[in-house]
């Protein structure tokens, strides 16, 4: 059994049940004019991480392993999106709003796609989700059962959000989840820290986190 070096302790790797999820590398989120920025947020620690990202896309890719990818959308007519989730707080743009890359949070709006560089090859599964979690009203479980996969390795944003809803969402439904630290970032420094560190606590308690170079080392 192919071990990966990761914290609390060594992850038992499973090549054949492995998945890549990538959480919500979408423009609204990443890039300057989105929706991330204007809820007052810099987003120049989410675009760090891309070359990273890209890294693990692509050597899941070249080792032929899945990849899923997620985007916290809504559907155009907002019949997906709470009224408690659109009215809350006072943004300069509220999801559905008309912004600089269109309508904010909505699907097939340029702004809510996924960063080009990062963007899903034909094949690979791509997830839009209301929620902050990708199980909530989506087909991710089936999609999942599906390819066979038990053990997710997780990369993208906002770590203690999207990224950690999953995580935890995933845990309760029995995959084994790894979070890649460098592979995944907040708008706030110190609750990316507290989230890997509440993730890997109490011996895994919700999973593993390791730095992409030990993920591709174990899967070498
Ligand atoms: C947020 C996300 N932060 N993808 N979404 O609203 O984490």
């Amino acid at each position: 059994m192919t071990k990966i070096a990761a914290e609390p302790f060594a992850f038992e790797l499973e090549p054949s049940a492995l998945a890549l999820v990538i959480i919500d590398m979408q423009r609204d989120f990443i890039e300057p004019g989105g929706f991330g920025e204007s809820l007052g947020n810099d987003v120049s620690r989410l675009r760090a991480i891309v070359p990273t990202v890209l890294r693990l896309l692509l050597s899941f890719r070249a080792r032929g392993l899945p990849v899923i990818h997620t985007m916290e959308c809504h559907r155009p007519d907002l019949s997906d999106c709470p009224p408690a989730k659109r009215d809350r707080g006072a943004p300069r743009l509220r999801i559905g709003d008309p912004g600089p890359m269109g309508r904010v949070l909505i699907s097939g709006e340029p702004g809510a796609a996924i960063l080009p560089e990062l963007a899903p090859l034909p094949g690979e599964i791509v997830i839009e989700k209301p929620g902050k979690g990708a199980f909530y009203a989506t087909p991710l479980q089936e999609e999942l059962t599906r390819i066979g996969a038990r053990q997710l390795v997780f990369a993208g944003v906002t770590t203690e959000v999207c990224v950690q809803t999953t995580m935890r969402e995933a845990n309760d439904r029995g995959y084994e989840c790894l979070l890649a630290e460098d592979a995944t970032a907040s708008y706030f420094p110190q609750f990316e820290t507290a989230t890997l560190e509440m993730i890997r606590a109490q011996g895994a308690i919700i999973g593993w986190t390791a730095t992409t170079e030990q993920i591709l080392a174990g899967l070498r």
